[in-house]
This record gives C-alpha cells, sequence and structure tokens, in this order.
C-alpha cells in the first residue's frame, strides 16, 4: 500500500526557469535603453573620429614622402658615377686638372663645353691658363657634385620608395582596429563581459568572466538558469555527491557510495509545511533531486534534506525518474510519472502546477512494482509486478514511453522493491525489507548489498553519470 500508493509527480523547472530568465531580460532591456544613450554613442564616435584623424595624418605623411620631386628623379644618366669617381679628385690637387677635365669630357658634363681648356690642360705649358680653366673645372664639379649628391640620395630614394610601395599599404592594413563596442553599452568588445549584450555594469554574480545578462549559469552552481529555480543563489537547490546514488525511506534520505556500496544517513526530510511522507525520487543531469509525496512535488537539497514545495501533483504515481535529453523533448531531459497500473506520463511544473501527459506503459501483464531509472547511455530499467508471479522482476524499457524491452531478472523473494537505482551495467534494488540488491544487467544475476536496513520507499540516480 505505500509504495503503490506512492507515486507521482516530477516536472520540468523549466517554465519557473524561463520566468526568471523572462525577469532578466527586462531589465537588460532596461540596461540596453541606458547603454545605447548619447553618452556612449559620443564616446564611440569621438574615438572613431580621433583614430580615423590620426590615421589620415599618418597617411599623408608616408604619401608625402613617398612622392619623390619629379625633376630629380631624371638625373643626367652616367653622370653619377663618373663624378664619384671625380669627386677624390677634387680634393687631389696634384692631377686635378688633367683628371677633371678628362673625365668632364668623357662624361659630356659642362667642362665639354672649353675644348680649349681640355686641350690646355692636356698640353700643360699654360699653368695660368690651366690653373684658371682647372679652377672653373674644380667649380663647375662642385657646383654639378653638390646637386649629383641630391640625385644621387634622390635614387636612392625612389628605389626604397618604389620598393616600400605596396609595405606602405601593408602597414595601414595591419594598424590595430577601431576599438569595437559590438552592443554599445559603452564598454568596448576587448573588455566588455558580454559583447553581445548591453551590460554597462558589467555585472558578474559568479566571477567566472561571463557577464550575468549573457551567461547561461549565472551563479555557477552548474545547473543551467533555465533548469536553476534559484539561477541567482549557487546554494540552492544544491546537487547530489558525485559516485553515489540516493535512497530513501518515508521521512529519511541516505546515500549509497556507487562503488564501496557504504550506506549513509543524509537527514530528516524537513518540509515546507505539515507533514509529508516521501514516495519516491529522481535526479536530474544536472544532480538536482527532486521528490513526491503523496500529494506534492517538491526539490529537496542533497545535503541537508530541506525540501521547497514545487506544486501539487494531478494524479498519483509511485514511481518517478528523469529521461535524458532528446527521450521525450528534443533539448531538454524530461521528468517521468509512473503510475501503479504501470502507465508512464510526462510530467511538466508551470507556474506552481504540475500537469502530465500519457506517453505509454510497461505493457499487457506488467505493473508497477514502485519505480525506474534512466541513464543517459546506460538504459532504463524498471522494477515491475508481473501477473502470475509474486517476485518483483527487473526489466529494461524504452524511456520514450516504458514499453518493455527486456526481462532483466526475477528477484526471487522480494517483492517490495520501491527503490530503483544504478550505475554502468548495474541495478541496484531498494526492498522495503530493508534489503538492498545488485543486479547485473547483463547476465541478470543478483546479489545481496545490504540486509536489516530501514524500509526503503525509493531511490535516484542521475540521469547522466
Ligand atoms: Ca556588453
Ligand atoms: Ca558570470
Ligand atoms: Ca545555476
Ligand atoms: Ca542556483
Amino acid at each position: 500500500m505505500f509504495k503503490s500508493a506512492k507515486r507521482n509527480n516530477a516536472t520540468r523547472l523549466m517554465g519557473l526557469a524561463a520566468a526568471a530568465l523572462i525577469a532578466s531580460a527586462s531589465g537588460c532591456a532596461g540596461w540596453e535603453d541606458e547603454g545605447t544613450g548619447g553618452v556612449a554613442d559620443a564616446g564611440t564616435s569621438a574615438d572613431i573620429v580621433s583614430w580615423l584623424d590620426a590615421s589620415d595624418a599618418t597617411d599623408t605623411a608616408v604619401s608625402d614622402v613617398s612622392t619623390p620631386p619629379a625633376d630629380t628623379v631624371t638625373p643626367p644618366d652616367g653622370v653619377t658615377l663618373p663624378d664619384a669617381e671625380t669627386d677624390p679628385d677634387v680634393t687631389g690637387p696634384e692631377d686635378g686638372g688633367l683628371v677633371d677635365t678628362g673625365a668632364d669630357a668623357d662624361a659630356g658634363a659642362p667642362d665639354s663645353t672649353e675644348p680649349d681648356a681640355s686641350e690646355e690642360d692636356v698640353s700643360g705649358p699654360d699653368v695660368a691658363d690651366t690653373s684658371d680653366v682647372a679652377a672653373e673645372d674644380v667649380l663647375n664639379d662642385v657646383l654639378s657634385d653638390a646637386e649629383e649628391p641630391d640625385v644621387t640620395l634622390e635614387d636612392a630614394s625612389d628605389a626604397d620608395d618604389a620598393a616600400d610601395a605596396e609595405p606602405v599599404e601593408d602597414v595601414e592594413e595591419e594598424l590595430p582596429p577601431a576599438p569595437l563596442d559590438t552592443d554599445q553599452d559603452g564598454i568596448f568588445d576587448l573588455t566588455d563581459n558580454c559583447i553581445d549584450d548591453p551590460n554597462p555594469g558589467q555585472e558578474d554574480l559568479d566571477g567566472d568572466g561571463h557577464g550575468d545578462v549573457c551567461d547561461e549559469d549565472i551563479d555557477g552552481d552548474e545547473i543551467p538558469n533555465i533548469n536553476d529555480l534559484w539561477p541567482e543563489d549557487p546554494n540552492m537547490p544544491g546537487v547530489v555527491l558525485e559516485e553515489h546514488v540516493y535512497g530513501h525511506t518515508s521521512s529519511t534520505l541516505y546515500t549509497m557510495n556507487a562503488y564501496s556500496y557504504v550506506v549513509t544517513a543524509v537527514g530528516a526530510f524537513q518540509w515546507p509545511a505539515g507533514s509529508q511522507s516521501m514516495t519516491d525520487i529522481a535526479i536530474d543531469e544536472f544532480g538536482v533531486l527532486y521528490g513526491t509525496s503523496f500529494s506534492n512535488m517538491f526539490t529537496c537539497h542533497p545535503q541537508t534534506a530541506v525540501c521547497t514545495n514545487l506544486g501539487a501533483l494531478p494524479g498519483s504515481f509511485n514511481g518517478l525518474t528523469v529521461v535524458p535529453a532528446g527521450t521525450l523533448l528534443p533539448d531538454e531531459q524530461a521528468l517521468v510519472g509512473i503510475s501503479t497500473s504501470g502507465s508512464w506520463y510526462h510530467l511538466q511544473l508551470s507556474g506552481g502546477t504540475v500537469s502530465s501527459t500519457s506517453i505509454g506503459s510497461y505493457g499487457a501483464g506488467y505493473t508497477s512494482s514502485g519505480d525506474a531509472f534512466s541513464i543517459e547511455n546506460v538504459g532504463t530499467f524498471a522494477a515491475v509486478n508481473q501477473s502470475g508471479f509474486s517476485n518483483d522482476f527487473i526489466i529494461q524499457v524504452d524511456p520514450a514511453s516504458g514499453a518493455i524491452i527486456n526481462s532483466v531478472a526475477e528477484l526471487v523473494g522480494y517483492s517490495s522493491v520501491y527503490g530503483l537505482a544504478g550505475w554502468f551495467g548495474t541495478v541496484f534494488a531498494f526492498d522495503a525489507s530493508g534489503t538492498i540488491l545488485e543486479v547485473d544487467t547483463v547476465t541478470g544475476t543478483v546479489s545481496v548489498i545490504q540486509t536489516g536496513g530501514p524500509s526503503w520507499w525509493g531511490a535516484g540516480v542521475k540521469t547522466r553519470l
């Protein structure tokens, strides 16, 4: 009567969480309006303008440098080299005139317009004339050289400029981009903890670098906002211990280590109002523990057993489990309630009301003994009564409907398996007689883990290990 009466419940908490998200979103809208105000825009515009001006200035300077004087680009061909040789001669008195004359004549430079001087230089007798001519040559050379070095420099400069023509553009491309503020909240993207969501205050409750407005887990308790009934309270609703399954009586919560099988009491359930009896529990993929009494659905903190009411149940359920995302909902896990008749219901919570939708049943000849569990990539198993047998059976079922897939084992001597949990390749059956059994899901081998324990009413395990 206890276990069979026990039933009910669960649902998705997404409804409440969604409401919280909506409230949060409303807050964002306020920030957005504020964030897109004139201050942010003015600051941004000014910066951009300033940055562009600087760029223009740079461009101008670069452009000027790269634009050579047109008349310096075309020095007399061949003049540079000869004169370069000539220059040393200018400073060399001995052979100055002769060599200069020759060089100038060869080069066809200004000196060539003084053929006489060249002849005189070659003959050399007229010292005075030669001196004069030499003086003129030197003067011309000096004048010429005074310009030629510039030509040479300009040539070198031109060559460099030509080579730098492309690099100049590259330099522009490599300049740091103008600071962006995608969401226009006054915080540049480089430091904005939510680039696409206006949040000038940069609020970050859990300090993980992701601002609250764009953090899928605002309080950092590893329960996504959408599944977190207390999205801004890292201590609620609490999560179960790793590598443990949970069992309970009508009044007390326990843990059992999945490997050592050590059973430890967490404490008595603390009900929000009145006295309740816990008929079953289920644990979602994040480790949140849900529970049902004969009348209501709760979520209870796994470390304190303090329960919070989530709503009245729409019917009677004696088994509760969570099925993995993709089973009943495309992207979300779902709560399933199982009636004593063996029917499965998708339970959903919204605004403090729990609704149920029938999704299937174990099938003809099977009724619920009290529980089922579903672990992603491990399987879904149930404790059932089979017509014609007094012993309970463990069967594997389709998590989308509860329909039997195959029978795993007959639990000889046990007819009150009200709680069921599991691990990799293992089913833990919690019997009201105080015994916990281990069932190998492959071989069907049954062994006793504990006897003399409390009267188990239910059990649960995370739907994702
Ligand atoms: Ca932002
Ligand atoms: Ca954060
Ligand atoms: Ca959270
Ligand atoms: Ca929380």
